[in-house]
């Protein structure tokens, strides 16, 4: 390869499977640029885990989210991309037999990084029945959508029920984020990312005056659509296009691609899709500035009308695209069955199908490989046990534990 293919996510990604490394081509001065970027591969981690495929009677399409309900470990939830959300028996490791819980294919646009991406329960969706929806649709050339549905059943979910809450018309059919997950707070946080194309050209994720490249976080229990939570950083701005946007919680990210909380000490976890050069791990706070177009992970990427260095939150970590090219971020640990994984966030890259385990140390973080895979990790999932799964985006789903041999 003698040019660095823009990468621009799990989708386009999977084009780049087989590529080895990407070699220049982003202008900035390569990783010298700010002198601060550690190259050097993750040393092995000294924890013995394997995977296990998991249900391997089951066979998705495109799959790209695992959750259970609050709560309640009797099920599983897979989405699939073109627009199918099904659940089985989290019980019977062998059953053949998924369900269609909702089905809203006619009207999912899966151009370009489009799908159905996201889908939350309400935390009282045993008692309220409601479920969030985070997709892409037709539009200029799409609009990505964040709507309810309804339940009467605890199993399934009629289109006919759908309330849209929020639309963003999108410029590129890139970089669509679509991850919706519910805070302990009991807010409802939604990433998007920077609108699309290369090197973010409409300087979106530091524009506060749009949704694009930014962590939200809304409250879906009060007023119509949503209300703002009373200590997000712009409440009470007016929300106009010239005016910071309320419901922005954090930005300056370029692709958010999967987010959690730690359910022990809720740490809220990012993923955000780097550039040409480098992934990263952000631990995100209310109303942190992540960087990007400024700096891609530490590296300075295109620093024209920014402001000091100091202005912005770096990654937590960091890796260059010798070791993955696509991150898919993930959970920390709360399982019992791998002890030596308790409380370290564990991760991948969609591409280079690695998985790594960020351990705590002295220091702050240790990035260690916890295995190799030939999987394209589109996304974890994590039981109401806490132990972790992998959504293989060919379709199967595997489970992390421990390699007693
Ligand atoms: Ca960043």
């Amino acid at each position: 390869m003698t040019n660095c293919i823009e990468q621009i996510g799990f989708l386009a990604a999977a084009v780049l499977v087989g590529v080895s490394s990407c070699t220049g081509g982003s202008g900035f001065g390569g990783l010298g640029g700010s002198g601060s970027v550690n190259c050097a591969s993750a040393a092995r981690a000294d924890v013995a885990v394997k995977l296990e495929r998991a249900y391997p009677n089951l066979t998705f399409t495109a799959p790209v989210a695992l959750l259970q309900a609050p709560a309640d470990a009797s099920r599983w939830f897979v989405v699939e991309r073109a627009g199918v959300i099904r659940s089985f028996d989290a019980t019977n490791e062998t059953t053949a037999t998924s369900d269609v819980v909702i089905n809203i294919s006619g009207q999912v646009d899966t151009s370009g990084e489009g799908g159905l991406l996201g889908f939350a329960f309400h935390p009282r969706f045993a008692t309220n029945g409601e479920a969030f929806l985070s997709y892409t649709t037709s539009g200029n050339p799409l609009t990505s959508i964040i709507s309810r549905v309804r339940s009467v059943d605890s199993m399934t979910f009629d289109p006919a029920t759908e309330e849209v809450i929020l639309t963003l018309d999108q410029p590129f059919t890139n970089h669509n984020g679509g991850h919706i997950v519910f805070g302990p707070d009991g807010f409802l946080y939604i990433g998007f990312g920077d609108g699309g194309s290369s090197g973010d050209p409409l300087n979106n994720a530091q524009n506060l005056n749009n949704l694009f490249g930014a962590l939200l976080r809304i409250d879906v229990d009060i007023m119509t659509p949503y209300g703002i939570p009373p200590d997000n950083p712009f409440v009470g701005s007016g929300g106009s296009s010239a005016e910071p946007q309320p419901e922005i919680y954090a930005y300056g990210l370029r692709n958010p691609w999967r987010f959690s909380f730690d359910r022990v000490n809720r740490t809220l976890w990012l993923g955000d899709v780097g550039q040409d050069e480098i992934e990263e791990v952000d631990i995100i706070e209310n109303g942190g500035n992540y960087g990007w177009r400024c700096y891609e992970g530490s590296a300075e990427f295109k620093l024209n009308g920014c402001g000091a260095r100091s202005e912005y939150i770096f990654p937590v970590a960091e890796y260059c695209h010798d070791e993955g090219n696509s991150i898919t971020g993930g959970y920390v640990y709360r399982g019992g069955a791998i002890p030596e994984l308790q409380g370290v966030y564990v991760f991948g890259d969609f591409v280079s199908g690695t998985i790594f385990g960020l351990f705590t140390d002295a220091g702050g973080f240790d990035r260690r490989v916890l295995l190799d895979t030939d999987l394209n990790i589109v996304s974890f999932g994590q039981g109401a046990d806490g132990e972790l799964y992998i959504v293989d985006f060919g379709g199967g789903v595997y489970r992390l534990v421990a390699d007693g041999g």
